[in-house]
């Protein structure tokens, strides 16, 4: 029997679902996963038992040549060497999980979409989370916009709602994104950076089209680093349609709020990470649902009237470096999305799914924003090198959970063995089938829409105002947000060679705001204003802003699969570290026990998978808030520097009796400061702990 891999520490959600079948799938198959379960017998691909796999059949004594009569190895070589498929040109690094949506309430007033009309409808989801620029293999929490895709496993039909966790995009027109692409991806020459847009073909890029300068602000803030994909929001940037079951529209943006809040890493940290733990995203995401602490997200919807000129409160809302905030019009709330099962594997369905813009159900219609029509044709071309042809809709991932007849036939890997001789339309051989739909429930039609009759190569003037939103956007962010704004533009322009594409950014820069652009400048050791001088100060310090763009925390928030570490020393007072442990796993968090030496290893039990990790190979930065129990502690710079660097992250320290209070003194970490948790006992800690865990930084340090 195949071995079961150890589940991480459970915590305070319910257990895991029940598989359910799919329609057109034998009702045995469980939804999207491998049909393929490990026998006890090994055979080859023709399914022929074998008595040997790991001597090959060579002559004489065994030293003799390899025969080529050997078809097992031919056969098992043969294959492996066609095991990888190209990666996605971008979001190649990705992480996914089941779920399921169900809508609050019906929104059948708007559009007809069946899964958005009945409250008693759970639709299955696949949602797989993404970087963008880095290979397969690179790191997960570097800096970037990550990619939010979920597929709607609807009765009507799968429908994709492909988006990010930034509301905008870089660019205004699809035939720009390889260029775009091109700048941001590894300098071709050298094949460096990896997954990092710090380096001088971005930056020449995106300073000469300053339409990217709103998208620049997001990703230089910490939405770019999140602390987790399960504290991140989603958003379909693009302005859909949605159609009602009488003909009506509106224009709609959406969104998804995660239940867990909006939180980041702080970028020391992030940059740690992709050392100390490369895999750092996928392996929370997953140990959060392997654990029973599903994710939330709620659909938001922004919805407005669709007038001829599709624009709202003076914004172009076919203009995709563009969002309108929650301000002019509110986000509501309409259904819940839980992730509820981690993939079966990797290979089948994560890399295997293929997204794209167009699958569409009746109800949900697209706009003409220029660069979501150039995706409506890029994500179909792209899976046909990817998945080697056009049946990838026939993977089990990918299969629509309704029955699919379509004409279409043959082609590369066809799964499908169609009866009957009439495989177009009109025919009389098959009576007729399939015929197409009379208009009416569950049939998608055309909008019929008056189009501009002039043909050219133009930019709308209604896209011209590329700064207004970049200096809402700042405006928005708290002190301690933009200073890592700041922060972040220092970092990656301290990257650039080329002067003069510093010098052309600053000059963006400083069409957002006076002071992002001077203390940029001043951190490079150019004397501000640099260059061309401002031609446009947007900013003023009153200015408009919106709260929504602001990932500040003023309540504490859930703390579900945040990971605390617990110091353990060979005199720490264990049963006061059981009681914390218990406070913290009560609350759906993770308590790891970090043994300081070989004799505090077996001292506390585990708890689960991953929650003993020996001081040697634990790192401050994988960890949200550290516990420092009574004990006696000797001068060790190492845990010195452990305790300081979680400090210097701004995370929750907490620490009790004369021994714990002792050492956070010793090494400078301030009672008094926010976020530091101190008391006489274990008791009292954990009742604090939480809920400073739940603030998830304390900036004001
Ligand atoms: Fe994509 N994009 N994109 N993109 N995109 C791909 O499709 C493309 C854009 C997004 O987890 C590719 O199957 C063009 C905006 C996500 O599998 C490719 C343009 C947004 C994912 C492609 C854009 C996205 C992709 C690569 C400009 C946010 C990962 C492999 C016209 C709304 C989906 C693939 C997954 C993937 C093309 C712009 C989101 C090459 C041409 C804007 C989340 O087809």
């Amino acid at each position: 029997m195949p071995s079961k891999r150890a589940q991480p520490v459970p915590t305070k959600k319910s257990k895991q679902p029940a598989r359910a079948g799919a329609a057109g799938d034998d009702a045995a198959t469980p939804v999207g996963i491998a049909t393929h379960r490990v026998g006890t017998q090994l055979t080859t691909a023709q399914g022929l038992r074998v008595d040997d796999t790991d001597h090959s059949l060579r002559t004489g004594s065994g030293r003799g040549p390899t025969l080529l009569e050997d078809h097992h190895l031919r056969e098992k070589i043969t294959h492996f060497d066609h095991e990888r498929i190209p990666e996605r040109v971008v979001h190649a690094r990705g992480a996914a999980a089941h779920g399921r949506f169900r809508v609050y309430n019906s929104l059948g007033r708007i559009t007809s979409a069946q899964f958005l009309n009945d409250p008693g409808i759970e639709t299955p989801v696949f949602v797989r989370f993404s970087t963008v620029a880095g290979s397969r293999g690179s790191a997960d929490t570097v800096r970037d916009a990550r990619g939010f895709a979920v597929k709607f496993y609807t009765a009507e039909g799968n429908y994709d709602l492909v988006g990010n966790n930034i509301p905008v995009f870089f660019i205004q027109d699809g035939i720009k994104f390889p260029d775009f692409v091109h700048a941001v991806k590894p300098e071709p020459d050298r094949e460096i950076p990896q997954a990092a847009s710090a380096h001088d073909t971005f930056w020449d890029f995106v300073s000469l089209r300053p339409e990217s300068t709103h998208m620049l602000m997001w990703v230089m803030s910490d939405r770019a680093i999140p602390r987790s994909l399960r504290t991140m929001e989603g958003f379909g940037v693009h302005t859909f349609r949605l159609v009602a079951a009488d003909g009506s529209t509106s224009l709609v943006k959406f969104h998804w709020k995660p239940k867990l809040g909006v939180h980041g890493l702080v970028w020391e940290e992030a940059q740690k990470l992709c050392g100390v733990d490369a895999d750092a995203h996928r392996r929370d995401l997953w140990n959060a649902i392997a654990g029973g602490a599903f994710p939330e997200w709620e659909l938001g919807l922004q919805v407005m009237p669709d007038t001829p000129d599709q624009m709202f409160e003076g914004i172009d809302l076919l203009d995709p470096t563009k969002l309108v905030p929650e301000e002019l019009c509110p986000v509501q709330l309409v259904g819940s999305m839980v992730l509820d099962r981690n993939p079966t594997n990797y290979f089948a369905e994560t890399e295997q799914v293929a997204f794209h813009p167009g699958h569409l159900v009746p109800g949900i219609d697209l706009t003409d924003d220029p660069l979501l029509h150039a995706r409506l044709f890029s994500y179909l071309d792209t899976q046909i090198s990817r998945l080697g042809g056009p049946n990838f809709g026939q993977l089990p991932v990918n299969r629509p959970h309704v029955p699919v007849d379509d004409n279409q036939r043959d082609g590369m890997h066809q799964s499908m063995v169609h009866e009957g001789v009439a495989a177009y339309a009109p025919n009389s051989l098959g009576g007729g089938c399939p015929f197409a739909s009379p208009e009416g429930p569950g049939v998608f039609v055309h909008q019929p829409r008056p189009v501009d009759g002039r043909r050219a190569r133009v930019q709308p003037v209604s896209f011209d105002d590329h700064f207004t939103q970049a200096t809402l956007f700042w405006n928005s962010l708290s002190p301690v947000e933009q200073e890592h704004v700041v922060g972040a533009f220092t970092f990656e322009l301290s990257k650039v060679q080329s002067d003069e594409v510093v010098v052309r950014t600053l000059s963006n820069l400083g069409q957002v705001a006076v002071g992002l652009h001077a203390q940029v400048a001043q951190n490079l050791g150019r004397s501000a204003p640099v260059g061309r001088a401002p031609v446009r100060i947007a900013h003023a310090p009153d200015g408009p802003s919106s709260a929504a763009l602001s990932m500040l925390t003023t309540q504490p928030g859930p703390v579900d699969g945040r990971q605390v570490a617990i110091l353990v020393a060979e005199s720490a007072d264990l049963r006061g570290c059981e009681a914390v442990r218990r406070a913290i796993e009560l609350a759906g968090a993770v308590a790891v026990q970090i043994p300081l030496t070989g004799g505090a290893m077996n001292l506390l039990p585990t708890t689960g998978p991953e929650t003993r990790v020996p001081f040697i190979s634990a790192q401050s930065v994988q960890f949200d808030a550290i516990v420092i129990p009574d004990a006696e502690y000797g001068e060790d710079a190492g845990l010195a520097l452990f305790v300081q660097e979680a400090y210097r992250h701004s995370k929750t320290i907490a620490a009790w009796g004369p021994g714990g209070v002792a050492f956070i003194a010793a090494i400078g970490v301030p009672a008094t400061a926010p976020g530091v948790v101190i008391a006489e006992n274990a008791v009292a800690i954990a009742t604090s702990l939480v809920p400073a865990l739940g603030m998830h930084r304390h900036w004001g340090r």
